[in-house]
Parts: C-alpha cells; structure tokens; sequence
C-alpha cells in the first residue's frame, strides 16, 4: 500500500525537492507551507503522477496547525511518514547585534513550530505503533560558527529533540532521526540576508554545494530502508565543506 508523507517546508528548496523524489517513488504526499500559490504550482505538477494534498499553514500557528491535521480528508489522515523540515536562519549577526525578531522567528519556527507539528501528528503513530519521523538539523546542529548564534541554537534544539522523541517513541515502534546537512543551494541564504540575493548567491560562490535534490535523494533513502533499519543520524556536507567554517573555495 502506498505510504503517505507529510512534509513541512515543501514550497521551496530541500521540501520541495523531496516532495517531488517521493511522488515520483510512489508515496502520497501532503505539501506544507504558508505560500499558496506554490502549495497549489506544486499540487498541479506532482498529481500528475501521484495524490497531493495541500495544507497551508505558518507553523508557528499552534491553533491552525492541529486543525489542519485533525480535519486531513480520510485518504490523507493516515500520516506514515512526518518530515520536519519547515526553518531557515534569519539574520547573521554577533550577537550583541542580533534582532530580538529574528531570534523570536528561528526560535518559534525551527523549534516550536517542529514541535506543534509532531505533536499533531505522533498520538495517532502511536496509536498504529509505526511511523517515521524526520527532523531536519543542520551542520548548525552539530556545531556553533561566528555570527550562528542563535541558529546554531536552534538547531541545536532540533538536535537534543530528534533524540529525545527517539527514545520516547521507541517503545511505540515509532523511527525517528535526523539529517544535518551542510551548506544547501536553496532560498536560505536569500531568507537569511532579507531578499540581499548579490550576499545570498556569494554564499554558494567558488565551490560545488548540496543541490536540495542531493539531501530529498538522501530522504528517500531513509524511508525506504526496510523497517528494522532507522538511520538515527546523518550528516553530509559537501566534499568542499569540512566544517562550518571550513569550504574550500576557487573564487
Ligand atoms: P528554503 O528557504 O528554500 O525553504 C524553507 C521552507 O520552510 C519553505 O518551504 C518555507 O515555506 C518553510 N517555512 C519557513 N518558515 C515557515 C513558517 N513559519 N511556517 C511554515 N513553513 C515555513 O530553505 P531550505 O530548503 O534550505 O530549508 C529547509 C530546512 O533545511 C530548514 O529547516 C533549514 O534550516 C534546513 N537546512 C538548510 C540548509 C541550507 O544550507 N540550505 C542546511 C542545513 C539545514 P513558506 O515560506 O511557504 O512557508
Ligand atoms: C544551514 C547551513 O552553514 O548556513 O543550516 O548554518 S549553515
């Protein structure tokens, strides 16, 4: 029987590449995000070969998240497969500097909203005793760089989270783990230097980064493992990244 994938995060970048590699694998997806014309753009593409639902909301909207869930039409309520993969960093400053805003946001989003949705979404895994859940870190999770603070921070959060839900869900048969990629040629960049794209397209300069396609092809590795196997935590880079702060760079 199909499985059926909820993945937040799905207008752009990493969800969007991975809602595509798993409609074209045959899982039934739901698209999160709070863009709707992309919600919708993406649904007219991917029903093409598979059946898309679409759920808009801002993650950060606790009420909003746990209607849309409890309300999913029959065919999509069955959730096999949860990927928490609605973030992004918001500023870049040291942080005496920082904008209380931008720490509200990544803490609320990356954090709190993960939190929301898997609360929404784990009582009825629980109640089936099987699901898999996906958390998206960072190398941001794995370590703290200059002017990452708050970020690191929260990704750091998801880190201690992905393990903590790994040891609670574990007697329910519930999988859980986390992918922390590196540096991702996304929207990131542009979200994190506010619509700055010249600073945002200098980041990805010289060197050869992750494709979101790279970690939704990592993704459905995961999943598709058979279910004794849980790949409890990985973290990829690309070969030009050694650390946060270490890329080698042709510029
Ligand atoms: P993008 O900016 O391309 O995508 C971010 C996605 O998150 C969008 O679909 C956006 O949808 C969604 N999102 C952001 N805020 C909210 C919100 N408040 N409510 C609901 N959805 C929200 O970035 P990436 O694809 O790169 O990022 C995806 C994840 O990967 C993030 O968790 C990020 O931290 C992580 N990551 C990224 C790396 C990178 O270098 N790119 C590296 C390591 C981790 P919408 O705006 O429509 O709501
Ligand atoms: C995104 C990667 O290096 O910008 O999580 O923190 S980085």
């Amino acid at each position: 029987m199909k499985k059926t994938a909820l993945i937040t995060g799905a207008t752009s970048g990493i969800g969007q590449a991975t809602a595509r590699t798993l409609a074209k694998n045959n899982y039934k997806i739901i698209l999160c995000g709070r863009r709707a014309n992309r919600l919708e753009a993406l649904k007219t593409e991917l029903s093409e070969i598979t059946e898309i639902h679409t759920l808009e909301f801002d993650v950060r909207d606790k009420k909003k998240v746990f209607e849309s869930i409890a309300l999913l039409p029959k065919e999509f309520s069955t959730i096999d497969i949860l990927i928490n993969n609605a973030g992004n960093a918001h500023g870049m400053d040291p942080i005496q500097n920082g904008d209380i805003d931008d720490w509200d946001a990544m803490i609320d989003i990356n954090v709190k909203g993960l939190l929301y949705v898997s609360k929404a979404i784990i009582p009825q895994m629980i109640a089936r005793e099987s699901g898999h859940i996906i958390n998206i870190g960072s190398t941001a999770a794995k370590e703290v760089y200059p002017n990452g603070n708050v970020y690191c921070a929260s990704k750091h959060a998801v880190d201690a989270i992905n393990q903590g839900m790994r040891m609670d869900l574990n007697p329910h048969g519930i999988r859980v783990g986390a992918i922390h990629p590196g540096m991702v040629a996304t929207e990131f960049s542009e979200v994190r230097f506010k619509g700055d794209t010249d600073r945002a397209a200098k980041v990805y300069q010289g060197f050869q980064p992750l494709q979101p396609e790279d970690i939704a092809d990592i993704i459905h590795f995961v999943v598709s493992r058979p279910y004794h196997v849980n790949i409890a935590d990985l973290i990829v880079m690309s070969t030009a990244q050694a650390s946060s702060t270490i890329v080698k760079k042709n510029l």
